[in-house]
């Protein structure tokens, strides 16, 4: 048994390097439910971040009692972490929305039924395409947490059926430089790496990467191997002293704490040193890369001396920890939103492929990168271009992969936007604001908490001008704002398939009824289609499936020919075993550990995703500059001097602000927040300030302060946490739908907790990310403590004096068994769907939306939680 929350990442199983990762099956379920009681275990993956843990749900009276990790699955050999065992099962007996809410004429949002609310859409969609705006008026704004088969039928009514470029995930704030650092260095997005890496490797660097928060079983993986014999180094670049920064110390690696905003200082010293040690593959640069000549000039001025001064760390760890790259035989390197959200972003992440390909560490085992990805769907999301890209990695800029999709859709190549780049989301917005686009559907992202400078967004929002759609479980602060809500089926209640980090395949069966009338995004937007009667070239209804194993197929052979293949994949064969990791077909029927093992990278013009950018200015170089650079499947070197943050601290906002997240939540806690073990873990927000920059401001533990940038403030108690002088850090997860008493689409009259009410409206070059990383503020006090401050003791946020501060723990009504090795139950293959008895709609528990109470939106001052 185990206390998960006080314990985190679970029993260690230790083991050698080149030995297997042990099976240790997890689970949970509710208390009053006695593991021979469950009725069926449904086979699924977990959707709280993008480790993607198999796992199956347990159904008992047709409802979700409980998890269990899967001793399959390659990903998580059973383990699954706090989110996974107390924030995913629970969903479907809260406060969700059970039917549609559409706004009356006097701006009441009342309970409607799906003919009112679909009619309402395709209404307003149909006047505005009438208009000289057409197809422009439309935008859309998705996720990272939907299905494969959801996004790629998005995709196909966007671009083959609208024709509008307006559309983009939430995977913009997320991992676009991901994308963006894969295309640039190796053609196409596509993880190189594997998780299996980590059981081969000899040292592990984690680029601005809280792994042991944000991907705990991953983690855990990497402890195994941390606590068996011939360990790996690990190397953590954060500037907080995270847990991964602690095994840094104690593996002998490095910790460097870079000021944020100064990564690609950093990144140009550690290749400057890894050159001048001549601890490159000589051989490997000059067959497989482009650019070595341009990126060693440009690097030379970045001694660990001049990187210490930019980067506010110690020169002699700068050369250590490049001799850690240099002379461990393998390294696997992480990147995550410590690189992707801060200054710079895709010019460090590419830095990191530029250390690996120097040495010829990729496409080997312990060799991998990692360009992470956060949101669990976030890689379909890419893959399906609901990002705005095209379908199936394709280059918007080359006319072939055009017609390609245009031939699949048996549609005319000029509907399907390329006239220019896809409208990234922070344009979107804009676009929204200046009123050229008229109409947005919002789904499965809730940017009234995530989106930067909030009070900005609010405002786009509550324009009258503007049509919003808001399609979620939840009546979030951002459904609050919308003309129409549309109550979706989330996981657990809806079947499909998604792709994790390294590229491995799930599908999740559908395990239970959705609450009430919620239906799954894929019937809403086959609904809109229908209503819209979008056709093919031949009259024929554009989108010709009905279900997702339908639309799994369709998008199989979008995949055909493409780095991306999923031809080789089925719904049967991803039932029963591990996840499959793409690329699967003919040729890797079982699907395929590692890209790039023969070297060759899809660069050449004809395949590549993009013909690249500078990445200095993000300017575009052109399909003929790029020709002329011959690629022939060699990988780029990308070179870039350092240059200053936007918005450098200065006299009246002398901190660096910097934000991010804690174990116990996801995102804006819409499913950890009613969790009652994950909320009672991390109740409330809080402000991390380091042990000297408290002294100075005569702030103490739990004093309540005011961090204020130039667009907002935030107010919370203070914990005086372990991280380094002059930067203060707010966990971005405490938006206003459970806060008594305050409307969700206006903080007024409570002090604000959203760090996005500060965030500035800032985005890198290249991928277009916004910069939630690095910003100006100051802090004053604005009272004395009550108490100790709320934030977790068991993570990043611990106090640097434990004195008077109580350890986080989750008490008994967290215990979660862990069953090591050979107890583990044996783990039945799913059969086919099996029949479901009708259910009768759920009442929610906890208080649900409250319709019609008058005003913009309606207000709810209860917290639905479980149990
Ligand atoms: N518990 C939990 N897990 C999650 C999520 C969640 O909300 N909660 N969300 C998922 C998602 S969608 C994502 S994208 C991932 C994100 O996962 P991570 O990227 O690991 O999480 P963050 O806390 O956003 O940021 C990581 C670290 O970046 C550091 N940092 C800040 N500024 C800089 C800088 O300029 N340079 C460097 N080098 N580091 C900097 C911060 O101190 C922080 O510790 O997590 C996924 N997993
Ligand atoms: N300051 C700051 N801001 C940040 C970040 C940061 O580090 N700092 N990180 C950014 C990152 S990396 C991310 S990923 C974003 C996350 O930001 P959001 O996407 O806004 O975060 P979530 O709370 O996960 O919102 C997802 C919504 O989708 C709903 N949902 C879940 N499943 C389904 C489904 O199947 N169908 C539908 N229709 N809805 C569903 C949930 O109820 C929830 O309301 O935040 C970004 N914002
Ligand atoms: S590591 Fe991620 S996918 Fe695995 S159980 Fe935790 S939240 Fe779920
Ligand atoms: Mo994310």
């Amino acid at each position: 048994m185990g206390d998960r929350i006080a314990d985190i990442w679970g029993t260690r199983t230790p083991h050698a390097r080149d030995t297997p990762w042990p099976v240790r099956v997890d689970s949970h379920l509710d208390p009053s439910v006695a593991e021979e009681d469950v009725d069926r275990w449904v086979q699924s993956a977990c959707v709280l971040c993008s480790n993607g843990c198999g796992c199956d749900i347990a159904v008992k009276d047709g409802r979700t009692v409980g998890i269990r990790g899967r001793a399959a699955d390659a990903v998580n050999r059973g383990r699954l972490g706090p989110k996974g065992l107390y924030g995913s099962w629970q969903w479907n007996r809260t406060d969700r929305l059970t039917r549609p809410l559409v706004r009356d004429a006097s701006g009441n949002l009342l309970e409607s039924d799906w003919d009112t609310a679909m009619g309402r859409i395709a209404e307003r969609s149909r006047q505005l395409l009438a208009t000289d705006a057409g197809a422009l008026s439309h935008g859309f704004y998705t996720s990272g947490q939907l299905f494969l088969e959801e996004y790629y039928t998005l995709a196909v009514i966007g671009k083959a059926g609208l024709g509008t470029p307006h559309m983009d995930g939430n995977t913009r704030l997320c991992t676009a430089t991901a994308a963006a650092a894969l295309k640039e260095s190796f053609g196409s997005d596509g993880q190189p790496g594997s998780y299996g890496d980590i059981e081969a490797t000899d040292a592990v660097f984690l680029f601005g990467h809280n792994m042991a928060e944000t991907q705990t079983v991953l983690w855990a993986r990497i402890l195994d191997r941390i606590h068996g014999p011939n360990p790996p180094r690990i190397v953590a670049v954060d500037p907080r002293t995270t847990k991964v920064a602690e095994a840094a110390r104690e593996t002998g690696g490095v910790h460097l704490a870079p000021l944020p905003g100064t990564n690609q200082a950093l990144m140009n010293g550690l290749v400057r040193e890894v050159l001048r040690n001549g601890w490159t593959d000589e051989e490997y640069v000059a067959r497989h890369t482009l650019g070595i000549e341009e990126l060693e000039a440009t690097v030379e001025p970045y001694s660990p001396e001049h990187v210490a001064r930019i980067c506010k760390v110690p020169a002699e760890d700068v050369r250590r920890a490049a001799e850690v790259f240099g002379t461990s035989e393998r390294v696997l390197s992480t990147v995550l939103q410590g690189f992707y959200q801060s200054h710079q972003a895709t010019a460090a992440s590419c830095a990191v492929n530029n250390l690996h390909l120097l040495r010829g560490l990729i496409g080997r085992p312990g060799c991998g990168i990692l360009q992470m990805n956060g949101q669990p769907t976030a890689q379909n999301t890419r893959e399906c271009g609901a990002d705005g890209d095209l379908p199936g990695f394709r280059n918007w800029e080359n006319p072939e992969h055009v017609r390609q999709l245009a031939d699949l859709w048996n549609v005319d190549p000029v509907v399907v936007p390329h006239w220019a780049p896809p409208t990234h989301a922070m344009q979107i917005w804009r676009y929204c604001e200046q009123g050229s686009i008229r109409f947005l559907w919002i789904s499965g992202t809730n940017p009234a908490v995530s989106l930067p400078e909030l009070r900005r967004i609010r405002e786009i929002l509550r324009q009258d001008s503007l049509f919003t759609v808001v399609q979620d479980g939840f009546l979030t602060e951002t459904a609050r704002c919308a003309d129409v809500v549309l109550p979706a089926a989330m996981w657990g209640e809806k079947q499909g398939t998604f792709t994790n980090v390294d590229r491995t395949v799930h599908l999740s069966d559908k395990a239970v009824d959705p609450p009430g009338e919620a239906r799954s995004d894929l019937d809403i937007w086959l609904d809109y289609a229908r209503r819209m009667d979008f056709r093919d070239k031949d009259g024929a209804p554009l989108v010709k499936w009905s279900d997702p194993q339908g639309a799994f197929e369709a998008w199989k052979e979008c995949t055909r020919g493409r780095p991306v293949d999923y031809t080789g994949l089925s719904y049967e064969k991803l039932r029963g075993g591990s996840g499959i990791q793409w690329p699967v077909g003919a040729d890797a029927p079982r699907g395929t550990e590692r890209l790039y093992a023969d070297a060759e990278f899809p660069t050449r013009p004809d395949t590549c995703e993009t013909y690249g950018h500078d990445l200095l200015t993000g300017g575009s170089i052109g399909e003929e500059a790029y020709r002329a650079r011959r690629p022939d499947g060699r990988a780029f070197l990308k070179a870039v001097p350092h240059l200053p943050p936007p918005e450098p601290p200065r006299e009246e906002y002398p901190f660096v602000l910097t934000t991010g997240r804690t174990a116990y939540h996801f995102h804006t806690r819409t499913k950890t927040g009613r969790s009652r073990r994950l909320r009672r873990a991390a109740p409330r927000a809080w402000v991390e300030l380091s042990v000297g920059d408290g002294a100075r401001l005569g702030v103490r533990e739990g004093d309540v302060v005011r961090v204020e940038s130039p667009r907002g403030a935030v107010e919370a108690p203070a914990r005086i946490g372990r991280g380094r002088d002059g930067v203060v850090f707010v966990p971005f997860h405490y938006g206003y739908w459970d806060r008594p008493g305050t409307d969700g689409a206006s903080p007024d009259g409570q002090p604000p907790s959203a760090a996005n009410e500060m965030t500035l409206t800032e985005w890198d070059p290249v991928s277009k990310q916004p910069l939630f990383k690095v910003g100006a503020a100051r802090v004053t006090k604005v009272s004395d403590a009550s108490g100790p401050s709320p934030a977790p003791t068991t993570t990043a946020s611990a106090p640097a004096d434990p004195a008077g501060v109580p350890e986080t723990v989750g008490g008994p009504d967290a215990e979660a068994p862990g069953r090591v090795g050979a107890a583990a139950p044996p783990q039945p293959s799913q059969p086919p769907q099996p029949p479901q008895p009708p259910q009768p709609p759920q009442p929610p528990s906890g208080r649900g939306p409250a319709p019609g109470s008058g005003g913009r939106a309606p207000s709810s001052s209860t917290t639905g939680t479980e149990g």
